[in-house]
């Protein structure tokens, strides 16, 4: 056995062997080969983890897709937005903080092995947030980009104490290989045959030291420049506008309803895209109506009270409206 490898390591190799599922044994693995120090007294240990990871991967492989959507989460409230970026940004702590969801957060990477699901809050309004393992190391479960492929936005979270640039074209990279890219990013689906993800750049641990200057130059040397929110999960920064910034990024409004001479249900909003009209309302609140609607009365940010608008009228958020056959 080499020398020096940390207690961590040994801890791992313990769970190793008692672990049950494939899918256990990968993910320990892996953690195994990231505590792991990197030079020559380690270096055949490094090459017999990976001829185990290969091999599981190559058992799971034969076995079929039949695990692909293991990890399935049902979405719920306004929008799906999956978590991504490299190993310890940030992002189980972000949820943490976001949600009443309890994450493992620790400053050793791949400790988020399964994706675990949380309810932000907007006002009355909620976005899911979903908590994933890093897109990254030499085994990544098939289940990860299906689920992130039908997320409707992702959270990229970069980390200001590292390389962040270097660490988006590494997720870039890695994306691509699955076909998947970033809107407006660094990757262009040159076949057409991918997903374009709609996404939400932050980079996390603004309170480090350093941390400023790294922003910086990052936005400096950012190739295309792309919109970067700094934020601080334990310093607080910017963090409690994210709820309202992913909304408003999802393309999304609330409406709410009222029936003639009461006043409006503020309760339950229709959350719908932008863009969507009084008559694309009325169509999700009762097919019957659709027929018969004529024209509508809003109170909102941009009419006054009660003003009749025709059935092209484009709602803005926080509307209020009555429906009129
Ligand atoms: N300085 C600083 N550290 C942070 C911040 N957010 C998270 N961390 C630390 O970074 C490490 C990794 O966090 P974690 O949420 O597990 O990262 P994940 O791998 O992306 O899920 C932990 O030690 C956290 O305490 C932050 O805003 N500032
Ligand atoms: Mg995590």
């Amino acid at each position: 056995m080499p020398a020096n490898l940390p207690p961590q390591y040994y801890e791992l190799e313990k769970k190793y062997r008692a672990a049950g599922t494939a899918e256990e044994k990968l993910a320990l693995l892996e953690e195994m080969l990231s505590t792991m120090p990197k030079h020559k007294g380690t270096d055949k240990l490094q090459a017999d983890v990976k001829r185990r990871i290969s091999k599981l991967k190559a058992q799971e492989q034969k076995k079929g897709g039949k695990r692909t959507s293991a990890f399935n989460i049902k979405r719920e409230g306004a929008g799906q937005i999956a978590l991504v970026g490299p190993p310890n940004s940030g992002k189980s702590a972000l949820l943490q903080v976001l949600t009443r969801a309890e994450p493992e957060v620790a400053d050793y990477p791949f400790t988020t092995r399964i994706p675990l699901a949380g309810m932000a809050a907007y006002e009355d309004v909620q976005v899911q947030l979903v908590d994933l393992p890093p897109l990254a190391g030499e085994y990544i479960d098939p289940w990860l980009p299906d689920l992130v492929r039908r997320a409707d936005m992702l959270l990229v979270l970069l980390d200001l104490t590292d390389d962040p640039l270097h660490q988006l074209d590494g997720l870039e990279t890695v994306l691509a290989e699955k076909r998947i890219y970033l809107a407006g990013g660094g990757r262009v689906d040159e076949e057409g045959r991918g997903t374009i993800k709609p996404c939400f750049l932050a980079a996390n641990k603004l309170d480090a030291e350093g941390a400023d200057e790294t922003l910086f130059l990052m936005r400096e040397m950012m190739d295309p420049p792309r919109d970067v929110l700094p934020i601080s999960v334990l310093g607080g920064d910017n963090v409690n506008d994210l709820p309202r910034l992913l909304f408003e990024s999802l393309k999304l409004i609330r409406v709410y309803t009222k029936i003639p001479g009461k006043p409006p249900d503020m309760h339950a909003p229709y959350v719908v895209a932008r863009g969507t009209t009084v008559l694309d309302l009325a169509e999700k609140v009762h097919k019957d109506i659709v027929d018969s609607i004529k024209y509508a009365r809003i109170w909102g940010a941009e009419k006054y009270d009660g003003q009749m608008v025709q059935l092209d009228y484009v709602l803005v958020d926080r509307d209020v409206i009555e429906l009129h056959s």
